[in-house]
């Protein structure tokens, strides 16, 4: 009688087995069921006690993320199910394998006891979501472990480890495995029986709120209100606990539901849940699929030992698979192995590794001068200097030497893959590994598919990306790829706005207000000013036309004032702290006369309109064009690469946001106003013009 269920005796105990595949999401038809369930067990005199698992899947990932907006408060709704089954009478054990997740820890935590498999991982992510635990976590959760351990559970979105909830009291027991997990489980509810063991035992922080110091909410917040700028989940989640701490358990249940309504109806869960299933989706590339052979690496080889090919490198040794590293002199390449060291011996220092984990993957990584020694690699990956004569030589010299079937990458950041291809005779094993800086910290990966590669080469890099921890997002050959394309025009904006009257410390503050990591100038000193002159180099002739290009950075890069690398760039810098600069100021006015450009006030708002719609609508050329499959994996790029804030779902669900309508009328209205420059940049996509025509308010390409 049940579908998703797998409910059977075992003398005095009903086992009750979750199976909906392929995580135990708690949606609509398993809620139904388990509310079934228990009514059986419990209205059963046979039974004593009960024991919740997973049925050959992870024990919950919570509620189903897909029903959100739908059917996920059609009854019996996850609060008020789980308001049942902590009602129960008889004791009730939540066996806990694989993970435990949101709805689904809030699920183990109403069964009055917990017995984890070592391996579990136990937590609460909907902040990543935007949301707050609404099924009782943020109630429970402070009365079981703490009132302040709860609060960093729920606001750290991160799951913990099996061993740590046990710490914590979350767990009662770790089974030995997860394979004895579902026998202890048995043993342990059986123990309670013979014990006579409340169906409900009593909470260990029963007032989570009495331990606390005055004013702790109230420090809490101002502490954190920093990092969570912008964001109304955290305020949410902390008013939540704070009311756990003040308030009986049903007055807390009833202001936590309400709280889980605010956040769930707020465009920020909107936006956090596009990335949730656009990070799932991204995943997917027609003509892949299962079924379709993998090629074998069992070896890489970076060519480059500097910041961007040792950090690739460190990928690959972290996850055991030996790299060569190769150079052209000895003290490169000895600088760039005592680099790796370094990294991972500060990771050793913080906790992170063992020293005999460092010793492990250093002893992964095999230095070389000579090209002879990539030979039997499956995997090259050359991270050299940005200029396409230094590709050819690399790429011909690979093709001389690496063995048939070989993967060979590039890590150009803007160079045509399909270029690079063509040095070789075998274009379809080539593709593009963008990695971004530190590669061995940044998640994005794009993955450029030239027009040769091979299905297979690609399926095998989205695969070996996954493996390594990345999120690979399949980009076409263009010039900069998805990410660095649309940063082009973003940044071209505000250099011309310096022109135009803004300063950068304006143009910082209005992107960083918008939730942005870093204000555009000031990523660009991080990076280099040199490093920006160098990627616009190949542009010059196609940009001649406008002689306002970009102006104030080449000046600075002729004066060799590089960015933050020289202490000076489009601000001063002394250490880590950031001044106004009046020469930068001064040079602005003057260029500005250079070039007949009327300096005026300019608004924040229009900071923010000329940035982000020239962002938007590069996103929305590069989806037409088919660079990228997706809108989707654009909004990936920008929130994982860019710093793009993940609440505002990146910039083309910022842009449904914001009204597509409003976007393309912002767009005409400075291509208007601008005169000759108006006309040059502000030309809307002809997507977003059928799109507004057609009355959509979602950019997508179907
Ligand atoms: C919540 O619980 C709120 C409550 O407090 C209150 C409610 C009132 N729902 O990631 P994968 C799908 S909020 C629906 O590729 P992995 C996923 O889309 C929820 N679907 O695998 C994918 O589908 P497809 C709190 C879900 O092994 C497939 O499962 N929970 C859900 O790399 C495989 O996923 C979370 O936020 C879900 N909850 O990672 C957990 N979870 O194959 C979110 C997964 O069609 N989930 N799917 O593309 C995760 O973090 C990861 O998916 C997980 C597995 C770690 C579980």
């Amino acid at each position: 009688m049940y579908t998703l269920i797998d409910y059977s005796l075992d003398n005095e105990l009903a086992l009750i087995g979750l199976s909906r595949a392929p995580v135990n999401a708690l949606g609509l038809t398993l809620r139904q069921e388990l509310q079934a369930a228990f009514r059986q067990a419990s209205s059963d005199p046979a039974v004593k006690a009960l024991v919740v698992y997973g049925r050959g899947l992870p024990f919950c990932a919570g509620a189903d993320i897909a029903e959100f907006g739908g059917a996920a408060f059609d009854a019996p709704a996850l609060p008020q199910l789980l308001i049942e089954l902590a009602g129960s009478s008889k004791p009730m054990v939540a066996a806990i394998g694989g993970l435990a997740l949101g709805g689904g820890l809030e699920l183990a935590m109403a069964c009055g006891y917990r017995i984890s498999e070592p391996k579990a991982r136990l937590g609460f992510p909907e902040i990543t979501l935007g949301l707050l635990p609404g099924a009782g976590g943020t109630q429970r959760l402070p009365r079981l472990i703490g009132a302040e351990a709860a609060l960093e559970t729920i606001l750290a979105g991160q799951p913990l480890h099996a061993e740590r909830a046990l710490e914590l009291g979350l767990a009662d027991h770790l089974a030995d495995s997860a394979d004895e997990l579902l026998d202890a489980a048995r043993a342990y509810a059986r123990e309670l029986l013979q014990a006579g063991a409340p169906a409900q035992p009593a909470y260990p922080h029963a007032e989570p709120g009495v331990a606390l110091p005055d004013n702790f909410f109230v420090d809490y917040t101002a502490k954190k209100s920093g990092q969570w700028k912008g964001q109304l989940a955290p305020h949410l989640a902390l008013e939540a606990v704070r009311i756990a701490c003040e308030q009986p358990l049903d007055v807390g249940l009833a202001r936590e539901q309400e709280l889980f309504l605010e956040a769930m109806d707020s465009p920020q869960f909107q936006a956090l849940r596009h990335l949730f299933f656009a990070e799932r989706e991204a995943g997917k590339v027609p003509g892949i699929d299962a079924s379709l052979p993998l090629r074998p690496i069992g070896k890489v080889a970076v060519i480059g030992a500097g910041t961007m090919g040792g950090g690739i490198a460190m990928n690959f040794a972290n996850i055991g698979m030996p790299v060569v590293l190769l150079e052209q002199k000895r003290e490169a390449l000895d600088r760039g192995l005592a680099q790796i060291r370094k990294n991972y011996e500060i990771s050793a220092k913080r906790g992170k590794l063992t020293q005999e984990q460092v010793e492990q993957r250093m002893a992964l990584l095999a230095g070389t001068l000579d090209y002879a020694d990539l030979a039997d690699a499956d995997l090259v990956i050359e991270a050299v200097f940005e200029s396409m004569e230094v590709k050819r030589q690399v790429f011909v010299t690979l093709d001389e030497i690496c063995k048939p079937g070989a993967i060979l990458a590039t890590n150009t950041s803007t160079l045509d893959v399909d270029q690079i291809a063509a040095f070789t005779r075998r274009p379809q094993d080539v593709i593009g590994l963008h990695f971004f800086s530190p590669a061995n910290v940044m998640r994005l990966l794009e993955v450029v598919r030239g027009k040769e590669t091979a299905l297979d080469v690609l399926a095998t890099a989205l695969k070996l990306g996954k493996q390594i921890g990345k999120l690979p997002v399949v980009s076409g050959v263009c010039y900069g790829f998805i990410g660095n394309r649309m940063l082009e025009p973003y940044a071209r904006e505000a250099h011309r706005l310096l022109l135009e009257g803004a300063t950068p410390a304006q143009i910082d503050r209005v992107l960083t207000d918008l939730g942005l990591n870093m204000g555009v100038l000031s990523m660009y000193d991080l990076v280099g000013i040199d490093v920006g002159y160098l990627i616009r180099t190949p542009l010059r002739e196609a940009l001649a036309c406008d002689p306002s290009y970009y102006r104030l950075a080449d000046e600075l890069y002729a004066l060799g004032r590089y960015g933050q690398k020289t202490g000076r760039g489009m601000y001063i810098y002394e250490g880590r702290e950031r001044h106004d600069d009046p020469e930068v100021l001064a040079m602005a006015e003057r260029l500005a006369a250079e070039l007949g450009i009327q300096r005026r006030v300019i608004s924040d708002q229009e900071i923010h309109d000329r940035c982000l719609f020239m962002l938007i609508n590069e996103g929305i050329q590069i989806l037409d064009e088919g660079i990228a499959l997706r809108a989707g994996d654009i909004d990936l790029v920008w929130t994982c690469g860019y710093g793009f804030p993940t609440w505002l779902g990146g910039p083309l669900h910022y842009a449904g946001q914001l009204g597509l309508d409003h976007v393309l009328a912002g767009i005409n209205q400075y291509r208007a106003l601008l005169g000759a420059y108006g006309e040059q940049w502000f030309k809307p996509a002809a997507l977003l013009e059928q799109l507004v025509a057609a009355g959509k308010t979602r950019i997508s390409k179907d």
